[in-house]
């Protein structure tokens, strides 16, 4: 079995993308993939009802309840642990999960800690990315599936989608357009790699 952990800190609405795509796809038939967990570093994350809905186990592990960076990612990375089987991979999955992450926890997970960022990169890493592309007077938009290093927002690119900007553009506007396009290419980049790891 390859477990899946999603973490998440807002809305969820890529968390609930995925769900559906392993649902309708059969991921636990197919690659043997499961969703194990929704973990939330935010107690009122708005996902956390879905995946219940869902019957995903969720769990918390708030940033706040931590003196520092490692200490959370210590927490976080313990909870991930529960949902680890030896022998088994175990896939991270950040979706809108907006906390900084320690080296230590991105060596930990090397390789199958999987992010999406809502824009082309290598452009726009960090925050505040459809602004920053309306203010750049970009034609074009995007989100990007990456695998996660240390560096943010820099890992290896696995899948990107486009978006053409519009003249009437507000930084929501774009939000929403690259937002749906996200639920497409994020469900799709995670079964390639449940795909290419499937035992058969
Ligand atoms: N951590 C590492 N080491 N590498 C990456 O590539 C990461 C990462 C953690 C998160 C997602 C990223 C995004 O897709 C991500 C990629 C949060 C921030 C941020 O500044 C930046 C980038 C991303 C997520 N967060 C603030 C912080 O102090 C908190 C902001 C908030 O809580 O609203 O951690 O955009
Ligand atoms: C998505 O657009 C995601 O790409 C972005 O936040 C939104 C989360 O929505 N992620 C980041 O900005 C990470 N810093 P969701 O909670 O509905 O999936």
């Amino acid at each position: 079995m390859q477990n899946i952990v999603i973490l998440i800190s807002g809305a969820g609405s890529n968390m609930v993308a995925i769900l559906r795509a392993a649902q309708r796809g059969q991921w636990e038939q197919r690659y043997g993939a499961k969703v194990a967990a929704v973990i939330s570093n935010r107690a009122d994350a708005k996902g956390l009802e879905l995946a219940a809905q869902h019957g995903v186990p969720t769990q918390v592990v708030d940033h706040r309840a931590h003196a520092s960076r490692d200490a959370f990612d210590h927490a976080l990375t313990q909870c991930i642990a529960g949902y680890e089987a030896p022998g088994h991979p175990t896939w991270v999955v950040m979706a809108g999960f907006m906390r900084v992450l320690t080296p230590a926890f991105t060596e930990r997970f090397a390789g199958r800690l999987v992010n999406i960022h809502p824009s082309l990169l290598p452009a726009f890493p960090g925050l505040h990315t459809h602004q920053r592309a309306l203010e750049a007077g970009c034609k074009f938009a995007g989100a990007t599936v990456h695998l996660v290093t240390a560096d943010l927002d820099q890992g290896p690119i696995l899948a990107q989608a486009v978006s053409p900007v519009l003249a009437t553009d507000t930084a929501d506007t774009l939000a929403a357009r690259v937002l749906a396009l996200e639920h497409q290419i994020y469900p799709r980049a995670l079964a390639a790699l449940l795909a290419q790891h499937a035992p058969r």
